[in-house]
Formats: C-alpha cells, structure tokens, sequence
C-alpha cells in the first residue's frame, strides 16, 4: 500500500492523481502546511515538506520522482521504455525546472499570498517566463501530440499538467496556446485526475 503524507490543497495533489492513474491502491496521511508541518514531517523528509511517500521501506520525497516512482510500478504504458522513457524523463525535468519556477512566481502573486504580500511585477514577470515555456509546449503539441509523447497518456503528461494544474484552475489565461489548453482540458478530466481533484476541490 503506497502512503501518501500531504494533501490535495497541496503538490500532494501530483502523487494522487498518479496513484490513481496507476491503479494502485494508497492512503493519503492528511499533513498539512502550518507551524509544526517541520516537527511532523521531519523524520520523513529532511527538507520539511509535504508530499511524502512510504512505499514498504522505501521513503521519498519529491512530488515528481514519486511520481515516476509509481509510475514505474504501473508499468506501461503508463511509464514508457526506451527512446519513449528518455523524452518522459525530458519533460519531467523541464517541468520541474523550466515551468515550475515560473508558474510559482505568478501563483504566489496572484492567488496564494495574502493580497498585501503579492507584487504586481512580479506576477507579470512570472507570466512572461510562463508564456515562453507554453509557447515551446505549444509548438510541440501541434507537431507531435496529442499526448506528449504521442499517442499515449504518460507520467511524462501526469507531471506537467500537475505542474500546471494551479494556474490552469485559477484563471492564467492561457487563450494564447490553444493546444496547450485543448491538451490540460484533456489531462485534468481524466477519470483519475477528476478523482484527485474531487479531494482538493470538493
Ligand atoms: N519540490 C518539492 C516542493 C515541496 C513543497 O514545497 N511542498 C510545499 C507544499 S505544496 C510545502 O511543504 N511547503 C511547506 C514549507 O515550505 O514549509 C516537491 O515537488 O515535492
């Protein structure tokens, strides 16, 4: 049984919906943010932060590398091989490190922070380095989607679209990448992911 520490108002979010894709059962061990989450969750996490995975005696950390973690016990095609497991692990990467920064700075300073902590500049500048990724993703979904990979649904989607997932719920406006829209309408209504965001949304 895969244990799941955080919740679904949380990147926690990510590791569900992947369980559920997997088809594997888990639990999720509600630990939420607030004074003491470092107390809580320290043994399991150095870094004291939310998700966490126990998966018999292995512990993780890392939303994404859990991820690819229940992916891999899914197997495919799910978690792809070969040629097809290199481009998923290319776009987990660009996800963590190309598009999460960014989708960061516009969330925390449009919807996140409290109103007299967000910066206006800020939040533009993390859209326009949001923009620039999208329009890279855009282009590669009209060449070779639908899926990111091509013709299956992958963790590689999984990942990115749970990167997203925040400033596609809140409002970014993303009428400038049709396909990149098309393409998260498609992964967030998925019967797992609608599942996970059953548990955040209500
Ligand atoms: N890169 C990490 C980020 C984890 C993270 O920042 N989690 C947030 C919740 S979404 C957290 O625990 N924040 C509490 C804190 O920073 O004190 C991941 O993807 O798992």
């Amino acid at each position: 049984m895969l244990r799941i520490h955080g919740i679904a108002r949380s990147r926690a979010f990510r590791c569900i919906w992947a369980a559920e894709e997997a088809g594997l059962p888990y639990e999720v061990v509600p630990v939420g943010f607030g004074p003491g989450l470092k107390e809580t969750i320290g043994a399991l996490n150095p870094n004291g932060k939310i998700p966490v995975l126990q998966d018999g005696a292995l512990t993780l950390f890392e939303s994404l590398a859990i991820n690819l973690h229940i992916a891999g016990k899914a197997g495919a095609p799910f978690m792809p091989a070969g040629d097809d497991a290199s481009r998923m692990f290319q776009w987990t990467l660009w996800a963590a490190t190309e598009v999460e920064p960014a989708n960061v700075q516009w969330s925390y300073n449009t919807y996140l922070l409290p109103p007299e902590r967000r910066h206006a500049m800020a939040a533009r500048a993390g859209a326009e380095a949001l923009s620039v990724r999208l329009g890279v993703l855009e282009g590669h979904l009209a060449s070779q989607g639908p899926w990111l990979l091509g013709r299956d649904f992958t963790v590689a989607d999984c990942n990115l679209a749970g990167v997203l997932y925040g400033s596609w719920l809140n409002g970014f406006d993303y009428s400038r990448f049709p396909k990149v829209k098309a393409w998260l309408d498609a992964c967030l209504t998925r019967p797992a992911a609608l599942a996970a965001r059953k548990l955040r949304e209500g």
